[in-house]
């Protein structure tokens, strides 16, 4: 009878907790990065299950992650930094093929990172876009943009078709429950420049130790 209702939330908390992951010497907090993702993960449930084989996957990596943060050596991966610097040293990462380590949290954060970049151009269209303009649309242009590179034909197929039961441009700025057209252009053109930072670091962190291409 005391069923809890599902909470309303706001895609805005969402994306500031992506505000609160950078520490003042530019490092980044894993916990609130990954928290980021569950938030992310959430609102994608919202808008249908046809999605949920993404946010599987999502959820699978964000899990990946708490494992290593609640294990043993959890203190090293406060951040994401300190993450790479631990893995590496202890050759916990698979350089060249999965092998011993096929869940590594620098291969797995990898994937979350290049979806990042996937939101980021996402978010940015849907912030400059009209009333005309299609989700499904600015979503597929999005992900061919970024994602679609490291993705199989079948999983690309697969978003693809997903892609086109996205929600329509006024529908889909409703289910971000933040309100108005305006206001929800606003807060997105505040929000946005903490996800490219955040984006713009991992980048160059994975990029100095050559994790880019991590199996
Ligand atoms: C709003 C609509 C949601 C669009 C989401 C766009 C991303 C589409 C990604 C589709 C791929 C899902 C299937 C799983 C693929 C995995 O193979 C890859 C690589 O991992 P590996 O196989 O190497 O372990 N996984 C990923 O690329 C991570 C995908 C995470 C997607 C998170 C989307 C978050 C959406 C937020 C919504 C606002």
């Amino acid at each position: 009878a005391d069923s809890v209702p599902e909470e309303k939330f706001s895609l805005k908390e969402v994306l500031i907790t992506f505000q609160s992951c950078l520490t003042d010497n530019q490092e980044i907090l894993t916990d609130s990065y990954v928290n980021g993702w569950r938030g992310l993960v959430r609102f994608m449930n919202s808008l249908g299950s046809i999605f949920s084989f993404i946010s599987k996957d999502a959820v699978n990596k964000i899990q990946i992650m708490v494992t290593h943060q609640n294990g043993e050596n959890g203190d090293k991966y406060e951040t994401l930094q300190s993450m790479v610097k631990y893995e590496l040293d202890n050759n916990l990462v698979d350089l060249q093929r999965r092998a011993e380590h096929p869940e590594s949290g620098c291969r797995t954060l990898l994937r979350l990172h290049r979806a990042l970049r996937w939101l980021e151009l996402f978010l940015e269209k849907l912030r400059t876009s009209t009333e005309d303009s299609k989700t499904s649309v600015m979503c597929t242009d999005a992900y061919n943009d970024s994602l679609a590179q490291y993705h199989a034909w079948i999983i690309r197929k697969a978003a693809t078709m997903a892609f086109c039961a996205l929600p329509g441009r006024a529908a889909f700025f409703q289910t971000m429950n933040v309100g108005s057209t305006e206001q929800v252009v606003a807060m997105l053109g505040e929000a946005m420049p903490f996800i490219s930072k955040v984006y713009e670091i991992t980048e160059e962190l994975y990029k100095q130790h050559n994790l880019l291409e991590l199996p």
